[in-house]
This record gives C-alpha cells, structure tokens and sequence, in this order.
C-alpha cells in the first residue's frame, strides 16, 4: 500500500487516484487523460502541488477559504476542542459549549429577525434542511397546499436531491430526473446573458416580476417560499441589478410566500459586507450559512431561521430531522475562532474600504481586452465574461470550450480561476493583499492572451 505522501511520487499518486478515487462534477475520462493535480500545500493565498509548482488561488479552494490557509489559530482551536469533547450529539436534549456559543455569535452577525439556528454539515444538507422547514411550517399554519419552491435558472444550491432540484443546472437535472416534483424555476437576473437592449434596471424589474407571474400562474395558495443567491456564484457571479431585489421583496410579501437567501457563498465578507443580504437590503425567512463559516477548515453549515417560522416550529411538537453531525463541537469552534478572526482583524472592512475596490478597478481593466465582453464583480467575487463579439455580445458557439481553454491555461501558468460557460469566475481569500493581486491580474492577463491565440488558432 502506498500511503505516505512522502514516499509516493506524482505519478504513483496519479495512477493511484486513476484507479480508485471518483471525482465529484468531473468527467472522468478527460481527467484521467490528463491525471490528477495534486495539491500538497498551502500558506496565505497560495497553493503549492506535488512538483513543487506555486499557484495563487484565485477562487479561494472552492469559495470558502475566506481567511486563508495556513492560520495555526483554527488548528489550534481544533486541536484544543477535539482534547476536550471531540463529538457529541444535539439530539436528545443534549448540546455542547460550542454549538451554544455559536448559535449566539450567528444571532448576533446575521441582520435582525433571525434569531435561531439549526446546524448541518454542508451547504446543500443545509437547503435539504430548509426545504424540510418549510413544509412543516405551512402545514403547521394549516396551509398545506402552499409547497412549491420557486428558485432560478443557473441557481446553485447543492447536490443532493432536493437542493439540486432547488437549483437550476439543467445537465444535474437531467441525470437524475429532477427537479422533483414541487421545485419550479423562473430566469435569473443575468443581464449581460438576457437582459438584450434592456437597461439594467428595467432588466432587474422584469426579472423579479417573472416572479409574480409564476406565483400567479400556480396561484399564491401552492407557492411555499423563493430562494436566491444574493448574488449568484457557480451560475457565473452573476450580480443582479438593483432593482431585483427590492421588487422580489415586495412580491413575497405580497403574496405570503418565505424567502430564502442561500449565504453560502456570499456570507462571511464575500461582497465586503458580512452578508450579501445586507448588501442587497434583504430581509429573509431563511439564510443558508456554510463555506466561509470556518473558511473551509471543517465541513459546516447552518440555518438561520426567522421568527415567524422559529415559532411555529417550536410550538409544533418534534421535528422529525437532524444529522448525526449537526452542531458538530469541533467544526463550531473552529467557526467561532474564524469569526473571531475576521471581526477582529478587520477583514470585511478592508475587503469593502480598500482590496475589494483595488481587486475590482484593476479587473476592470480587462475589458480593454479582444476576448472580454464584461468583467463584473462586488467586494471580492468577480466574473469575466469570455466572448466571440465584444460589441454584439455574441458567445462562442458551441459554449464552454473557450473557458475551459482558459482554465486550463490558468493552472499551467500559476493560478487558480473557476470557468462556467465561458465565464471566468474568481473569489479569492480575504486576506488577499494589493501586491497578491497584482499578481493575481497579471497573471489572468497572460491566460486571457494564451487562450486568445488559441481562440484565434482554431
Ligand atoms: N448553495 C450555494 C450558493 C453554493 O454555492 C451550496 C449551496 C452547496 O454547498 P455544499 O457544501 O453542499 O457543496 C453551494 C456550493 C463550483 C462549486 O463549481 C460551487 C459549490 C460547490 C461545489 C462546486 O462553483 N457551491
């Protein structure tokens, strides 16, 4: 058995992973092609890999590395919890010091009205979990009729069964029968994508209100609750204009239907603020908290819930859901050493007062670029839109080529970038300084003008 990373060597390991591992959203055959990238290390905003190359992660490991890798604090924190009680449930009338202390903290974070939590391991167990919420809560209130969720094309909420299916990739959806029945979809408010000779702002009313007509063509008595990711990540980070959400307020309330605002990208300084739902102004029933919540260090998720649902749920006798998991003590210390962290080091404030505007301005300058129709972006998640005609706002046809062209690209030559479609995604770790991204849009550049030749090649 070749197990010590120190013996095995690139080649053996990528044999090894040939062999036995499945990875997740991966097709295989062109992954073993190529074999696998190994990562063995990390220390502030770069990644090291099995050959020693250097590459600086512009998509903070997969949106959630919020402070960095490297900090001995969460290490510590979890060595110290794991010491003391390394698991114990939440369930039989039982909780421990850190679950407690941190449902306190979200409390205290998260905007005003959301005063309880239920914890899980990840981000779509946490939806799974909203899900289950919100049909209890309307049959609680003798309602049950009212269970459809309505959600958004390109959204992203999970894998499993009901979180994919409040999701809106049609390829997931298309290998597993879904959406189930009860998950409806309306169009995003992807303007660079749809909005045609829209204005922005008039894009972002007809956007919402096509929520109206959904809650209406399926009438206010079926519809349970909308969810959206204040700005939409693995969709394209795609930021709605500022007429959306304000509009999609009024409609929910309008018509009694619970809106869920899925954090898990946004939430922990993504944008600069703490949550993306004080960015927009949303007041939701619902957050969906995971990633960020210990940048990664350990899998966690959390549910805040609203008042109005946290009551009726507490008056309506057991309800019939938990993991094994939820409340994990190590994984809410660790959390609650990351929060620390980012409170007390200031790092949303500098994210939203000085990197976040650097990373933007200089991104911006981009779009001088032949390959670049838009770049977009808030706080410090940004989007570059690769396309066939700046001036038309043509895509290349067949989509998604040229992406991957320049993912690849990206990784050959030291950095990390995400691509959906042809959209080049970024989400780097907080703590990113002015010089880390300076060589983070260096570096970018020199991708975007490798993959033009390619482009030009063809
Ligand atoms: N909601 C949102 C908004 C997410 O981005 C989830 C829920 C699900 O979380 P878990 O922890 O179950 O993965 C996510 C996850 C990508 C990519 O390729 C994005 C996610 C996960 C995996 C890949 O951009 N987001």
């Amino acid at each position: 058995m070749l197990t010590s990373p120190v013996r095995n060597s690139t080649a053996e390991w990528q044999a090894l992973d040939r062999a036995h591992h499945l990875h997740p959203f991966t097709d295989s055959t062109a992954l073993n092609r190529e074999g696998v990238r190994i990562i063995t290390k990390a220390e502030g905003v770069h990644l090291w890999d099995s050959e020693g190359r250097r590459l600086i992660d512009g998509m903070a490991g997969l949106w959630c590395v919020n402070v960095g890798y490297g900090r001995k604090e969460l290490a510590e924190a979890a060595y110290r919890q794991m010491v003391e009680l390394p698991y114990y449930n939440t369930f039989f009338k039982t909780a421990t010091p850190p679950s407690i202390e941190l449902s306190r903290l979200l409390v205290e974070l998260t905007p005003e009205g959301l005063n309880h939590v239920f914890y899980a391991g990840s981000g779509s167990e946490a939806n799974d979990t909203i899900v289950r919420m919100v049909r209890h809560f309307w049959n609680l209130m003798g309602r049950p009729s009212k269970k459809t969720i309505i959600s958004r094309t390109l959204g992203y909420h999970g894998s499993t069964m009901a979180s994919a299916s409040l999701g809106g990739m049609p390829a997931m959806h298309a290998q597993a029968d879904l959406p189930l029945p009860g998950f409806v979809h309306i169009m995003p408010p992807y303007w660079y994508g749809l909005g045609g000779d829209m204005e922005p702002e008039d894009f972002g009313l007809l956007a919402a209100r096509k929520l109206e007509e959904k809650i209406l063509e399926l009438g206010p008595e079926q519809v349970a609750a909308f969810i959206a990711e204040p700005v939409m990540g693995a969709g394209g980070v795609i930021i709605p204009p500022q007429s959306y959400f304000p509009e999609i307020q009024r409609i929910c309330r309008q018509y009694d239907v619970l809106l869920i605002a899925d954090e898990v990208i946004c939430g922990f300084g993504r944008t600069g603020r703490w949550f993306g739902s004080e960015h927009f102004d949303i007041r939701p029933d619902f957050m969906t908290l995971a990633k960020g919540i210990t940048s990664g260090y350990l899998p966690l998720s959390a549910v805040m819930v609203g008042d109005r649902v946290a009551e009726a749920l507490m008056s309506g006798g057991e309800f019939a859901h938990g993991f094994t998991y939820s409340g994990h003590p190590v994984a809410c210390a660790v959390a609650l050493e990351n929060i620390r962290i980012l409170k007390e080091e200031g790092i949303i404030a500098r994210v939203a007062a000085e990197t976040g505007p650097y990373l933007q301005n200089r991104l911006r300058e981009l779009e001088d670029h032949p390959l670049v129709g838009e770049v977009r972006g808030v706080g410090f998640i940004a989007a570059i839109e690769l396309v066939k005609d700046k001036k038309r706002r043509e895509f290349f046809d067949p989509i998604g080529e040229v992406g991957l062209i320049c993912r690849d690209h990206c990784f050959a030559n030291g950095v990390v970038m995400r691509a959906t479609r042809d959209t080049m995604l970024l989400s780097p770790p907080l703590i990113m300084s002015r010089g880390e991204i300076d060589e983070l849009v260096e570096a970018a550049k020199k991708c975007l003008d490798l993959t033009a030749r390619d482009v030009a090649r063809r």
